[in-house]
C-alpha cells in the first residue's frame, strides 16, 4: 500500500496538469473559433434569405407587369394618362370596371409600390412591391397627329391634335424599376389597346404577341409581351 501511494505521488509530480494561463489561452482560442463559425453561419443564412427575397420580388414584378399589360390590352378606353398613373375602363365579363394603376413612392430609402385600384368593391390591391419607379408612356396610332413626322405619335402630339388626347391613345408602354437586393432591375412591357375608341383593327396590328411586331419605327425598345426585363436579354426585335 505505501508503494501505491508513492507511485501516485510520483505521477502527480511528473504530470502537474494545466496552469491557469494555459487554460485561459485555450478558452480564448476556442471563443475566437466559435465566434468565427457562428458569424459564417449567420452570414450564409442572411445571404440565402436575401437571394430568396430578391427572387420573389422579381417574380412578383413579372406577374404584376404581365397583369398590367394584359388588362390594358383589354381596355375599352384610357381615361387619364399620367406618367405614373393610368386609369382605364375594361369589361372582363362582369360589366365595365374602372381600373387605376397608381405608383405610391416609398418613404425615405424605402421603395414604393404600384396599386391596382378598381371600381369593384374591395377591389384595391398592391400589384407590385419594391418598386423604385414606374413610367407609363402613351402613344397614338393616328399618324395625322404625328406633327414632326418621326413615325411616333406621342402624347404631346395627341394633346395638340384636337379633341381628347386620352381617347386617341392606342398603346401604353410600361417601364418599371424594381429594387432587387442591391440592384435595381428594369422591366418593360407594352400593351396595344385593341378595343379603344379610334383604334381600328389595322391600327392595332402590332399588338399581337408574335415577335417582330411591326413597331420598329417607334424608337422604343420594348417587348410586346410584357415580360422582358430584369436579367432577360432584350431580344425584342424592335431595333
Ligand atoms: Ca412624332
Amino acid at each position: 500500500m505505501p508503494d501505491l501511494k508513492k507511485k501516485c505521488k510520483q505521477r502527480l509530480e511528473q504530470d502537474p496538469g494545466f496552469t491557469m494561463v494555459e487554460v485561459l489561452v485555450a478558452m480564448a482560442i476556442l471563443t475566437v473559433i466559435m465566434a468565427g463559425m457562428l458569424s459564417f453561419l449567420f452570414g450564409t443564412s442572411r445571404n440565402w434569405q436575401s437571394s430568396q427575397d430578391t427572387a420573389e420580388a422579381i417574380d412578383n414584378a413579372r406577374i404584376g407587369l404581365n397583369r398590367m399589360t394584359r388588362e390594358l390590352k383589354q381596355s375599352s378606353g384610357i381615361i387619364t394618362a399620367q406618367p405614373d398613373t393610368v386609369t382605364f375602363e375594361a369589361d372582363f365579363g362582369s360589366g365595365t370596371e374602372t381600373i387605376t394603376y397608381r405608383f405610391e413612392p416609398g418613404e425615405g430609402s424605402e421603395p414604393g409600390k404600384i396599386w391596382r385600384e378598381s371600381s369593384v368593391a374591395d377591389g384595391d390591391s398592391i400589384l407590385v412591391g419594391q418598386v423604385e419607379s414606374v413610367q407609363f408612356d402613351y402613344y397614338g396610332s393616328d399618324y395625322r397627329c404625328d406633327t414632326n413626322g418621326d413615325g411616333v405619335v406621342t402624347l404631346a402630339e395627341l394633346n395638340n391634335c384636337g379633341g381628347s388626347a386620352e381617347s386617341k391613345i392606342a398603346r401604353v408602354d410600361i417601364t418599371l424599376h424594381l429594387s432587387a437586393g442591391d440592384d435595381v432591375r428594369e422591366f418593360v412591357g407594352q400593351a396595344w389597346c385593341r378595343n379603344c375608341a379610334g383604334v381600328s383593327d389595322d391600327d392595332s396590328s402590332g399588338g399581337d404577341d408574335s415577335s417582330g411586331d411591326g413597331d420598329s419605327d417607334n424608337g422604343s425598345h420594348h417587348s410586346d409581351d410584357g415580360s422582358s426585363g430584369g436579367d432577360d436579354s432584350s431580344g425584342d426585335g424592335s431595333s
